[in-house]
C-alpha cells in the first residue's frame, strides 16, 4: 500500500518511535490520526506535522476509550487504512522483585492495548478489502531478554498476534507487519525508570524506525528488524539454542553478577 492518501492512526504518537512515524506518514501525504495519554505531547507533534492531522486521548489499556477515539478520528479523517499499535511501556528488573501490578499493567498496556487498537479497525477493513496493520514489537519479542522478563513475555505475544493475523487476514486484502527494533533513542528507558546504560548495541534514532515501517506497509514486509543486523541473532536462537544461552550469559554477565550479589 502506499501512503499517500490513507488514513493513517498511530497510538502512542507523543513522542518517540510513534512520532517519528506519524511524520514520516505525513510527509508521504496520509492523514494523520495521533494517540497518547498526554494532550500536550499530542498537541505539539500534531502542530508539528504538515497537511491534515488530529489526535485524540486515550490509554490503549482501556478498551472503551481507545475505539472511542480512533472512532472520533475516523469521523475526521476517514476510515483507517493503516495502524499502527506502538504504544508500549517497558519495565526492568529482576523477575524476583517484581509485583502483581506491574505485571498486569506490563500485560494490559503491550498485549491488551495491541489487541484493542487492532480490534477496533479490523472489521471495517475487512469490509473494505483494504487496510494494513503495523505492530511495533521489540528485538526482546524474539530472544528473551534477562532482567526484561515480562516485557519481553508481552513482546513475545505480538509475534504470535501477528504471525496468526497474517494468514488469516490476507483474503481480504488486509496486510500485517511486525517491526522489531533492538535499542533506540527515545524516552522509553527513563519511562520505565531504567534508562538504557549498555556500550552496545548502540541505540538507533526512531527515525530508523519509522523508515522500516514505512517499508513495511509500501512492500507488505511481513517482519523486520532495526537494526536489520538482529536478525542472525534470531536465527542462532533457533538454530544452536545452547549456543545462544551462552552469549547471553556473557553478554549480561555484569548484571547477573550484581544481582547474585544483592541476595
Ligand atoms: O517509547 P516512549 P518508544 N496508552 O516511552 C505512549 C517499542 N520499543 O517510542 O501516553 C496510550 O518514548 C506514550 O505516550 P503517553 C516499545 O515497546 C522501544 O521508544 O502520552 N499511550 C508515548 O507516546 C513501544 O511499543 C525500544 O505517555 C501510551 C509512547 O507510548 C514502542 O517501541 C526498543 C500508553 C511511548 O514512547 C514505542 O516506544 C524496543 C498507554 N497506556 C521496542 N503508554 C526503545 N525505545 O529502545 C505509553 O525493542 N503510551
Amino acid at each position: 500500500m502506499q501512503w499517500g492518501g490513507t488514513t493513517t492512526i498511530v497510538t502512542g504518537a507523543s513522542r518517540g518511535i510513534g512520532r517519528a512515524v506519524a511524520e514520516a506518514a505525513a510527509d508521504r501525504g496520509a492523514r494523520v490520526g495521533l494517540i497518547a495519554r498526554s494532550e500536550d505531547g499530542l498537541r505539539e507533534v500534531v502542530a508539528g506535522l504538515g497537511g491534515t492531522a488530529g489526535y485524540a486521548i486515550a490509554d490503549v489499556a482501556d478498551p472503551e476509550a481507545l475505539a472511542a477515539a480512533i472512532a472520533g478520528l475516523e469521523a475526521e479523517l476517514g476510515p483507517t487504512d493503516v495502524m499502527v499499535a506502538n504504544a508500549g511501556i517497558g519495565a526492568y528488573g529482576a523477575f524476583a522483585d517484581l509485583g502483581a501490578e506491574e505485571a498486569e499493567r506490563l500485560v494490559r498496556v503491550n498485549v491488551l492495548g495491541t489487541v484493542h487498537a487492532l480490534r477496533a479497525v479490523v472489521p471495517g477493513m475487512i469490509e473494505r478489502r483494504r487496510g494494513h496493520l503495523v505492530t511495533i514489537g521489540s528485538i526482546a519479542g524474539r530472544i528473551g531478554s534477562p532482567f526484561e522478563a515480562i516485557y519481553s513475555a508481552t513482546k513475545f505475544a505480538g509475534v504470535g498476534l501477528t504471525e496468526a493475523l497474517a494468514v488469516e487476514l490476507e483474503p481480504y486484502g488486509v496486510g500485517v507487519s511486525l517491526v522489531n527494533p533492538g535499542p533506540v533513542a527515545t524516552d522509553f528507558g527513563a519511562a520505565r525508570g531504567h534508562p538504557y546504560d549498555r556500550a552496545r548495541p548502540r541505540p538507533v534514532p526512531a527515525a530508523d524506525v519509522a523508515w522500516a515501517v514505512v517499508r513495511a506497509v509500501e512492500d507488505g514486509r511481513a517482519e523486520s528488524y532495526v537494526p536489520p543486523s538482529f536478525r542472525p541473532a534470531v536465527a542462532v536462537r533457533h538454530l544452536v539454542p545452547p549456543l545462544f544461552r551462552w552469549g547471553t550469559r556473557r553478554s549480561f554477565t555484569r548484571e547477573l553478577a550484581a544481582d547474585r550479589a544483592r541476595r
